[in-house]
């Protein structure tokens, strides 16, 4: 039995029009109870609003970048009948429980199909505050481990609060937004100790007004989201960076023969194409660099599938989109996939979808310059290969030193999964992989 559900715009508390910055479902699409419906971007903070019922989509009347106010329309919904509204979050203004349904407080169960729309006001939604930098580092595989909705994740993460911490007072220990508030209210009250606090000794404050004019400008919603997962990355991962060098001569003069005949079919063949069909070929060659640690770290899982992420630099900060099995792409197709979904990324146009399970990544600076540097590991993957721009180089064969065009490559790796030994012979593998271009342009 389904129930049609008018899904508005909830109490925006001091804010009278926002802006819609990602509308996360299409008509038709299912939804789960607590998904991500669209997200709310304010000054102050990006806000989320979550499904108040599973069901179906059956209209959209909003779209990213209009501007919404409080109870306004954003989509109808037909609604499972025993789906109900989120514990975390207070209930719905204009339904309540009918008696003997085993419903709760939320959402109405009468059967009306067709019939007029109850009005729903979605559960409000928390604004994000980014707090101190005392709270402990995210621990991944307990945070994924925990009870909590999407948002309540999404909360925790905005927060850089390690769910798996968090003591759960809902159903079944599940943690609410109540909980995780609680969890950083007694940390800044001091009521708690900080776990792990020893091993992250906090930053200075410092004044910066008293020396000097300043102006404070607030992170962009990408930063908010982005900085805690690097931040998580960093201290639970043990980083070791190996730098090599490939020789792609061969490869850049393939390339200048190749690039009008793609141009032709409107794609831009840059280096990095070769380079991701490369660290497949590597990937294939070395499986142990396609892996994951298991939730409790006793075991490795091997993916079968290679899903390649790309660090893309955009005016909302670092996205990481993701071409779905590049195995099965070509070259050309590669380059068309990096040309998209980079055009997407700078629009701000990337789906969920096209953002999710990466298996390996690419971080490439090599169209701006630098020489090597140290990329931090897109957890809970295992390694990132970071590229620097390549130049010529005086490489000495067979008596005389030749100019050849050379290629910086920093292999970041999990040491707890990759030893030195073999991060190095996965760099030296990938560096002839892109020595031997007939084996990037043929397959
Ligand atoms: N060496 C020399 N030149 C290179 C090169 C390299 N390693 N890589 C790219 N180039 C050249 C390209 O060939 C292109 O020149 P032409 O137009 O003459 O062919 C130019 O640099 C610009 O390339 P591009 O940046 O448009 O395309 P790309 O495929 O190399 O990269 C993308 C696409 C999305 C990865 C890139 O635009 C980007 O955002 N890079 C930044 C990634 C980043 O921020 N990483 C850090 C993450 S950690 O903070």
């Amino acid at each position: 039995m389904t129930q049609r559900l008018e899904v508005r715009v909830p109490d925006l508390g001091d804010f009278d029009a926002v802006e819609i910055v990602e509308v996360l479902v299409n008509v038709g699409d299912t939804v789960s109870i607590e998904d991500p419906l669209i997200t709310l971007e304010t000054e102050k903070a990006a806000m989320e609003v979550p499904a108040p019922a599973a069901g179906t989509v059956k209209e959209l009347s909003v779209a990213v970048g209009a501007m919404v106010s409080e109870g306004d329309l954003i989509l109808v919904l037909e609604a499972d009948a025993d789906s109900q509204a989120a514990d975390d979050g207070p209930a719905a203004e204009t339904a309540s429980k009918p008696e003997g349904t085993g419903a709760e407080p939320g959402v109405s169960t009468a059967p009306d199909p067709g019939k007029q729309a109850p009005a729903f006001s979605a559960p409000a939604p928390a604004a994000v505050k980014p707090v101190s930098a005392t709270l402990p580092p995210i621990n991944e595989a307990g945070f994924s481990k925990a009870h909590a909705s999407p948002s309540v994740r999404k909360f925790a993460r905005e927060l850089g609060v390690d769910l798996g911490r968090v003591n759960g007072t809902g159903k079944k220990q599940r943690v609410l937004k109540d909980d995780v508030k609680a969890f950083v209210k007694a940390i800044l009250t001091g009521q708690s100790a900080v776990p792990g606090a020893a091993a992250l000794p906090a930053v200075p404050v410092v004044d910066f007004a008293k020396y000097g004019a300043i102006e404070t400008k607030p992170l962009t919603r990408v930063q908010k989201i982005s900085g805690p997962r690097l931040h998580a990355s960093w201290v639970n991962l043990p980083h070791v960076t190996q730098q090599d060098e490939a020789d792609i001569t061969a490869l850049e003069e393939r390339r200048q023969l190749l690039k009008g005949e793609a141009a032709q079919q409107d794609i831009k063949l840059t280096p990095l194409a070769f380079i991701v069909r490369a660290c497949v070929i590597a990937l294939q060659e070395f499986p142990l660099f396609n892996t994951s640690l298991s939730e409790d770290g006793k075991s490795l899982v091997y993916k079968k599938y290679f899903h390649i992420g790309f660090a893309a630099d955009t005016p909302q900060g670092l996205l990481v989109p993701v071409i779905h099995d590049a195995d099965q792409k070509n070259l050309f197709q590669i380059a068309a996939a990096l040309g998209e979904l980079s055009a997407k990324a700078r629009e701000g146009k990337l789906t969920a979808e096209e953002m999710r399970g990466g298996t390996f990544t690419v971080s490439s600076l090599g169209g701006i310059g630098g020489t090597a540097f140290t990329p931090i590991i897109n957890a809970p993957e295992v390694a990132i290969l970071g590229v620097s721009r390549s130049t010529y180089k005086p490489v000495y064969r067979e008596g005389e030193f030749v100019p050849r065009l050379i290629l910086p490559l920093s292999l970041s790796y999990d040491h707890r999964v990759v030893d030195g030994a073999t991060g190095v012979r996965f760099t030296t593998f990938l560096a002839r992989t892109l020595g031997d271009v007939d084996s990037l342009v043929d397959s």
